[in-house]
């Protein structure tokens, strides 16, 4: 048996895979949870290489596509490339393109054969219907490393533990945040007894980590961070709370130390909050932090492409958002059915929303940088919710981010779902994917939903053309509807 000091000298391959799905862009995509791991893992002494299939910036990929630098859009967003490649089954009747995004087959394995053989591989996992990503990642692994042990965690391993131990091809498979028990796992898997000195077990505090560790990108444009982890709310279609653990958040000077450290170190100018609940602790959270950035002159653009609760946005919080340099702002509204909002955990309240919209407004931000996430398809809505919802976000001015619904497992309205006989309780993962809205009415057809879509989407052409909504509130909402009575009529 080797000793735990053998481990320093043991190498780790950690993977983020290949997404598919019929959509897929990078809104600053970083993969958080496994960056947290290689910088705890090569605190432990081991030595950690990453490949990141969905790194648009690596050298190799930009070499391969013979580009000096990724074509961006705004605030280096951008395409991933794109692999078309069969539906499976569960997705025949949808009638788009289905691919597999990220860096080409080849220039995966010239990556992953780079460097020294891995004594193990960690491979992290997206949405749960991402889960095909997964299976071809790993098989591609097996091809190359017949031999090395496979783990498997992230969220699709989190969500759905059984259908990956079955499915995925990974050798172990864990479930939930690892910090504190991924030695313990490699430990078990390449054999090593640990050393009388190792507290590797123990759980560490959030301000006991080490910032990921995103250095090891060899280009890095954008970065994610996580001010906090969980969320104290209990939305009915979230499922937060079964893969983060309990709401608790940093201090806020590691937080700068980190910003400080990827801005000045690293070079990044363009930062994606990921937190669930940014604004939750926000008087001795958020603010400080923001006042901080702010006294310090960081001269980078911030984004939350998480929804933030808007009931938090107050007038200081707005003018800290835009003297920080908050660029991106989405506002989690989901529904304007005030029983919506009470079923779902009464984040948002119609009136909060507007408050928060005005504040925003009121510093200077406009339809370039606001929008609200509208949920579409949920159980039992009449389209006549979903289109007051629409009128009623666009009317005060702000973009329109549609986002259509689908049960997570583990869930409320998952649970629901399954009581309803909407969906089995061992359902395909595959089917908890947006794009195929799985719990649509009945006798609703798709291309309703899709006409709905078109509308958001002329709306917030509108806005950013005219710098003002349509029409008032009322009016738009009838004019929504007729234009959707007419399509259901032709149908
Ligand atoms: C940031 C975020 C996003 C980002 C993108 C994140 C990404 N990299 O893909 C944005 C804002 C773009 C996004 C979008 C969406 N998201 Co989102 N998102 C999140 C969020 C808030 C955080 C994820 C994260 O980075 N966590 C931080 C790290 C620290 O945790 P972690 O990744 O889980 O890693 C830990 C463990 O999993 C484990 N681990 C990770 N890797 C590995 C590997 C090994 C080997 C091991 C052992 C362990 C391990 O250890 C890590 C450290 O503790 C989660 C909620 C949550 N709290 O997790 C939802 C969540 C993942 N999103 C969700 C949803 C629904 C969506 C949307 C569909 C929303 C919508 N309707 O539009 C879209 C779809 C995106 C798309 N199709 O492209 C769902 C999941 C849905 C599903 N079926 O899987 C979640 C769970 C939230 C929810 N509503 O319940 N999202």
């Amino acid at each position: 048996m080797l000793q735990f000091a053998e481990a320093k000298n043991s190498s780790l391959l950690l993977i983020n895979p290949w997404i598919t799905d019929f959509a897929a862009y990078d809104f600053w995509l970083k993969p958080v949870g496994l960056l947290y791991l290689a910088a705890v893992l090569r605190q432990q002494g081991y030595a950690v290489r990453l490949v990141d299939c969905m790194d648009r910036a690596h050298p190799a990929v930009l070499q391969w596509q013979g580009l000096g630098q990724p074509r961006n859009r705004r605030w280096s967003t951008g395409k991933f490339l794109r692999t078309p490649i069969l539906k499976p089954a569960a997705y025949q009747d949808i009638p788009r393109y289905y691919s597999r995004y990220g860096m080409p087959a080849e220039i995966f394995a010239q990556l992953c054969l780079a460097g020294p053989p891995p004594a193990a591989i960690l491979v992290t996992s997206g949405m749960t219907y991402w889960y095909p990503g997964v299976q071809m990642t790993i098989a591609a692994l097996r091809r190359l490393f017949p031999k090395t042990p496979i783990l498997l965690g992230g969220i699709y391993a989190t969500l759905c533990t059984e259908h990956a131990r079955q499915f995925s091809g990974a050798d172990v498979v864990i479930a939930g945040e690892a910090e504190s028990v991924i030695h313990s796992h490699l430990r078990s898997v390449l054999n090593l007894t640990p050393d009388d000195n190792s507290t590797a077990d123990i759980f560490p505090a959030l301000d006991d980590l080490p910032f990921p560790a995103f250095d090891l990108y060899p280009q890095l444009q954008s970065a994610a961070m996580m001010t906090s982890r969980g969320c104290p709310l209990r939305c009915t279609f979230c499922a937060s709370n079964l893969v983060s653990g309990k709401y608790r958040w940093r201090a806020i000077d590691s937080v700068l130390a980190e910003l400080d450290w990827l801005h000045h170190g690293l070079g990044v100018n363009e930062f994606a909050f990921y937190d669930d609940a940014l604004l939750t602790n926000r008087d001795q959270h958020f603010l400080p932090l923001c006042e901080k950035m702010i006294q310090q002159q960081i001269r980078a653009t911030f984004h939350t492409p998480n929804g933030l609760q808007a009931k938090f946005i107050d007038a200081t919080t707005a003018k800290f958002m835009q003297q920080a340099g908050f660029k991106t702002i989405r506002l989690a509204y989901e529904s304007g059915s005030v029983e919506r909002q009470r079923d779902m955990s009464k984040k948002v309240s119609n009136e909060s929303f507007a408050r928060a919209v005005t504040n925003l407004y009121a510093v200077g931000f406009g339809p370039q940088e606001l929008d609200a996430y509208v949920m579409m398809a949920l159980p039992d809505q009449p389209l006549e919710e979903i289109l007051w919802s629409l009128a009623y976000v666009h009317a005060l001015g702000i973009g329109i981010r549609l986002a259509a619904f689908s049960p997570i497992p583990g869930t409320v309205e998952h649970e629901r779902a399954v009581t309803r006989g909407e969906l089995a309780s061992d359902a395909d993962p595959l089917l908890s994917n947006n794009s195929i809205l799985p719990i649509r009415l009945p006798n609703v057809p798709f291309e309703i939903y899709a006409q709905i879509n078109v509308l958001a989407k002329e709306l917030n052409k509108h806005l950013l053309k005219h710098g003002r909504p349509l029409a008032a509130m009322d009016e738009l909402y009838q004019r929504l509807k007729s234009q959707i009575d007419l399509k259901l009529g032709h149908l």
